[in-house]
């Protein structure tokens, strides 16, 4: 397994609002792809990352909810991801992105999804999601079709977001 660098809006933004290609197999290259993504989110440290996010344009996502310091890791891999139903009802949440690094703003998100996905051995599995879980899954699908929280902001509140970003970079 190995660190990848995680993609930033100040450098990398035409990468990042890529859309990302289906997955033809699960095979072993794939997994240690994905497992890449999970030591890399775990370093962060982030909740969910998206291939697109380590500059992968592939539809694979990998999460861990699990956050308490005494809760066993709870890895999940997302491979062709779909939203079969979403709720009317919607749940606001304030949200960040490690490729947004230290912005945070609310976004209003379906409160409940039911998802579709092939997991790390290809099996594919039917599965609803609600709270933390409904959240952040639409916040990474929304990574595969190259779309950032920001993206939900107005026009100014997006354009300080990115600006905040590359002056915090250019700092570091
Ligand atoms: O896509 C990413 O950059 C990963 C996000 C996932 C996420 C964003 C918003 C809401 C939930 C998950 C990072 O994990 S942001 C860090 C974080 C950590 C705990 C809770 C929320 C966000
Ligand atoms: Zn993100």
């Amino acid at each position: 397994m190995s660190l990848r660098r995680i993609l930033t809006v100040d450098t990398d933004m035409a990468v990042l609002k890529q859309v990302s290609t289906p997955v033809e197999t699960v095979d072993d290259d794939l997994r240690a792809l994905m497992d890449d993504m999970l030591e890399t989110m775990y370093d962060a440290p982030g909740i969910g990352l998206a291939a697109i996010q380590v500059g992968v344009p592939k539809r694979v996502i990998v999460m861990d909810l699990a956050r308490g310091e005494d809760e066993e890791p709870a890895p999940r891999y997302f491979v062709n991801p779909e939203i079969l139903w979403a709720s009317e009802e919607t749940q606001p949440y304030e949200e960040g992105c490690l490729s947004v690094p230290e912005i945070y703003d609310e976004v209003e998100r379906p409160a409940r999804v039911k998802l579709r996905y092939l997991d790390y051995h290809g099996k594919t599995v039917e599965e609803d999601a609600e709270g933390l879980y409904a959240v952040c899954i639409q916040h990474e699908m929304d990574h595969l079709e190259g779309v950032l929280f920001i993206d939900h902001l107005s026009r100014l509140k997006r354009e300080r977001a990115v600006k905040k970003v590359a002056k915090a970079a250019k700092a570091a």
